[in-house]
């Protein structure tokens, strides 16, 4: 059931038409000898024009509901990244075409899937945080609120994953062949940025002047991805930077005759948006990423002052008009740069730019790893960018005045909340004292943020800060990626949940509906049919559909406690191994995770875990029983095929330490049972589907910092139950030939102050009793697939959709420009 927009586009014969135009003329080929390359660039060309068409339309639209009412702003969602994934489907499904599209493609034979295949995934983006970005979009447009992303265009996205002999090898994600179609440049909207120069402060009137000469210069070229939404002819768009370097920037030194220099000064602003840093959850201080930060920064600042100016023709209405959200603290020069714009360029005074700018600008905070939280040399920060630096050093000024009369005399609270303090740029202090609102992504993270990471901020400034609980595009993660799911919750609910997920709740009464459970047994089944014959056909071997699928996918870090996993499946091969005649329901691990280039240990969990697979899965003694399977490169396309096959979902990590989760809501509400510690949203999860409805195990946060602060002592846990030391041990031994003592050793002996910070071996007893409460349940069908109903059931509160409103309303402070007719 799609929602149809009244356009020219729906027609079919005009839409073949079009795609049999496209064929002739431009690959001069026709609809019977179009592989499915010609075809994805047929239709995505095709598609991309009407999303033009619909937003040149949708542009006077939003421009008039924005001058004629003060109750609507526009909001500009600032982010290093966005893991887009593929577009084609999504795009067809939100238009209402991809019925009409599949029907095209199945006359001429072609499998629509193959063809949905053909588009590379636009991988710009690690991990959580850039695919909750372009979740966001989704339900920004969908629900008519004006909104525009702004991020870079890398050349390169996140690297391809090759898994050589157990061991992570990167190669360059070169996405932009397939992916060119959807980018329309803008070059006259090109901006420039300066880097560099020389600084120099002066007083002038009793006024604060400046002069900043020869600067490098570099342009930021605009190409626009437009975002559709569902049911809906609102279009709103992701604007990329791309970096080129600026004509006369180059002409100087060539026209010195430097040619070489000349070169090379290309080169290296070409080098800005090459590629993306691969680096998730732990911040890397090259000086090319600070580049990269405000490259984005000031192309997007200095593009919205202008919108603001061209629809308006003032300042004085900015932060009335305009929300810029800054997603984590990567975009966090914001600040000082509107400061600058407004002062340097528009003669704005300092308290009222500062009282614009703060009342403009929010920020969502994605992390509480200490290690994760940026900060910036401050040298560096002053020779790439003086003046913003000057800028920083008069808001760490007039912060540390207005501190101190908050904390009278306690200069060390004042010099842990500045800004700039022991020669660095603390992102993160600069991102609360810019915003007026600060929000965490989970109750549990926002809770942590006031009692730990931001506490002085928040018994200074209590009101700043604020929930919102993350949540998916459902539309992609259920309604196209598990369409026989959706259809039968079409049959027992009817279609309205695909624009209102509240209504998702309804499913809930079908819990005890015999019929209904075999249904969802069964489609499940044939998902699993459908992963199992992918995995054997990209890696040579299908795990067997009638084996439990057990599926740990996310980035590979140790707060995620992958290595908690795969000592009790080391546990569990033990066992087998013991009792050959052992009565169990075959077992699938699935695992998908790329690890950070620099991340060694990282990349030894993946060895092994790969080695294991290899043991395990060439052991005629187990591989009936047991199977583990790595999914190379996992990304966002692979995520598609592998959440409506999951039934158990991994979500293990180390309680406090992980800020959400959204894996966790794509396997739930694609009726994964959650296996789970109470981190993040996995706290949520509970509260909506009830304890009797996830496997919860382990230590709380409390308990664990608890623990911390009395002294963790691995070796002692490890010593006194016979079943963990077996597992641990083994890996002096190794698998497939490989010894992992290094890993034992990480798990046993204090680097530092301590052994494993994550406490992997302290929870292991747990997470065992929890894995054979959830075995049991799983035998008992009828139980299993009720809670599998409620699952998807209660995963309504986990939509983007819901996100995004809590944003408008508690942070942003805006309404639709175009509510969706088909919304409530
Ligand atoms: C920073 C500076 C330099 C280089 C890299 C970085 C960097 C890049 C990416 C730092 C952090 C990230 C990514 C963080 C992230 O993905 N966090 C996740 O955000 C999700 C969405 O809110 C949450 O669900 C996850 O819990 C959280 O880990």
């Amino acid at each position: 059931m799609e929602k149809k927009a009244a356009n020219k586009y729906n027609d079919p014969s005009y839409f073949r038409g079009q795609v049999e135009t496209y064929l002739t003329n431009i690959l001069h080929t026709d609809l019977k000898n179009a592989t499915p390359a010609n075809m994805y660039q047929a239709i995505a060309q095709l598609i991309n024009r009407e999303l033009g068409e619909m937003r040149l339309a949708y542009n006077d639209k939003r421009k008039s509901v924005q001058k004629s009412t003060d109750k609507t702003k526009k909001v500009y969602y600032i982010c290093m990244e966005f893991l887009m994934g593929q577009s084609l489907k999504n795009n067809l499904y939100n238009l209402g075409q991809q019925a009409m599209a599949e029907d095209l493609l199945r006359e001429i034979h072609m499998d629509p899937q193959v063809l949905y295949d053909q588009e590379p995934d636009a991988g710009l983006g690690n991990g959580g945080l850039g695919r909750l970005a372009a979740c966001f979009m989704d339900a920004l447009t969908t629900q008519g609120y004006d909104a525009t992303g702004y991020s870079l265009c890398y050349e390169y996205g996140l690297f391809r994953q090759k898994i050589v002999d157990g061991w992570q090898v990167e190669f360059p994600d070169n996405w932009l062949p397939g992916g060119r179609v959807w980018l329309n440049p803008r070059e006259e909207d090109t901006f420039e940025v300066n880097f560099y120069g020389d600084y120099h402060e002066y007083w002038e009137n009793g006024q604060l002047k400046y002069t900043l000469t020869d600067p490098q210069t570099v342009e930021a070229v605009p190409y626009d991805l437009f975002i559709s939404g569902s049911g809906t002819t609102a279009v709103n768009k992701l604007r990329l930077w791309s970096a080129r370097s600026s004509g006369s920037f180059d002409m100087n030194a060539f026209n010195s005759g430097d040619f070489t220099k000349a070169a090379q000064r290309t080169n290296s602003a070409e080098m800005i948006t090459k590629v993306l840093y691969p680096a998730d959850n732990i911040p890397e201080g090259k000086e090319l990423r600070l580049k990269q930060q405000y490259l984005m920064v000031s192309a997007s600042c200095q593009n919205i002052v202008r919108d603001q100016l061209h629809l308006y023709g003032t300042l004085d209405n900015f932060h009335k008009k305009t929300a810029i959200h800054i997603n984590d603290t990567h975009p966090a020069l914001v600040v000082p740069e509107l400061m600058r714009i407004f002062m340097d360029d528009y003669g704005m005074g300092w308290e009222k730019a500062w009282e614009i700018v703060s009342n403009t600008v929010s920020y969502t905070n994605h992390t509480v790893l200490a290690e994760a939280l940026e900060k910036w040399n401050s040298s560096l920060v002053q020779s790439m960018m003086p003046r913003i630096y000057g800028i920083l050093q008069e808001i760490d000024r007039r912060f540390r005045i207005q501190a101190f009369s908050r904390f009278p005399g306690d200069s060390g609270k004042v010099d842990y909340m500045a800004v700039l303090q022991d020669r660095e740029v603390r992102m993160a202090n600069l991102s609360v004292i810019g915003s007026h609102k600060v929000n965490g992504v989970s109750k549990l993270h926002s809770q942590i943020l006031k009692d730990d990471v931001f506490h002085d901020f928040y018994l200074a400034t209590p009101e700043k800060f604020t929930n919102v609980t993350n949540g998916i595009a459902y539309r992609r993660w259920l309604c196209q990626a598990n369409p026989e799911l959706a259809s039968l919750l079409d049959d027992c609910i009817g279609s309205a949940y695909r624009l209102d997920s509240s209504q998702l709740k309804l499913f809930a009464a079908y819990r005890s509906d015999v019929g209904v459970q075999e249904e969802v047994e069964k489609i499940k089944r044939n998902n699993k049919v459908r992963l199992s014959n992918f995995i054997g056909q990209q890696w040579g071997s299908a795990p067997d559909p009638d084996s439990i699928f057990i599926v740990q996918a996310k980035r590979l870090h140790e707060y995620k406690r992958q290595l908690l996993n795969v000592l009790r499946i080391i546990s569990r091969y033990q066992a087998i191994k013991a009792d050959p005649n052992i009565d169990m329901r075959p077992e699938t691990y699935i695992f998908g995770a790329k690890a950070a280039p620099s991340y060694y240990h990282a990349k030894f969990i993946i060895q092994l875990i790969n080695k294991l697979a290899d043991e395990i899965n060439s052991d005629p003694a187990v591989s009936d029983k047991l199977r583990v399977v790595f999914l190379e490169n996992y990304s966002v396309s692979i995520a598609e095929k592998l959440m409506p096959a999951t039934e158990v979902s991994e979500q293990i990590s180390l309680a406090g330490k992980e800020a959400s989760g959204t894996g966790n809501m794509k396997m739930m509400i694609n009726g994964g049972i959650t296996i789970g510690t109470l981190d993040g949203a996995n706290v949520e999860i509970r509260e909506a589907v009830g304890p009797d409805n996830i496997f919860i195990f382990g230590m709380t946060a409390d308990e664990v910092r608890d623990c911390l602060h009395r002294g963790y002592d691995s070796s002692k846990i490890y010593s006194s139950d016979p079943v963990l030391k077996a597992a641990v041990d083994s890996l002096d031994r190794g698998f497939g030939g490989v010894s992992f003592s290094n890993i034992k050793e990480y798990l046993l002996k204090p680097t530092y102050s301590i052994a494993d910070p994550y406490m992997c071996l302290m929870d292991f007893k747990d997470y065992c009793r929890a894995h054979d409460e959830l075995a049991a349940a799983y035998e008992d069908r009828q139980r299993w697939n009720s809670m599998s109903i409620e699952n998807i059931a209660y995963a309504d509160r986990f939509s983007a959709d819901r996100s995004i409103r809590n944003y408008a309303d508690m942070i942003w402070d805006t309404r639709p420009v175009l509510p969706n007719p088909s919304m409530k």
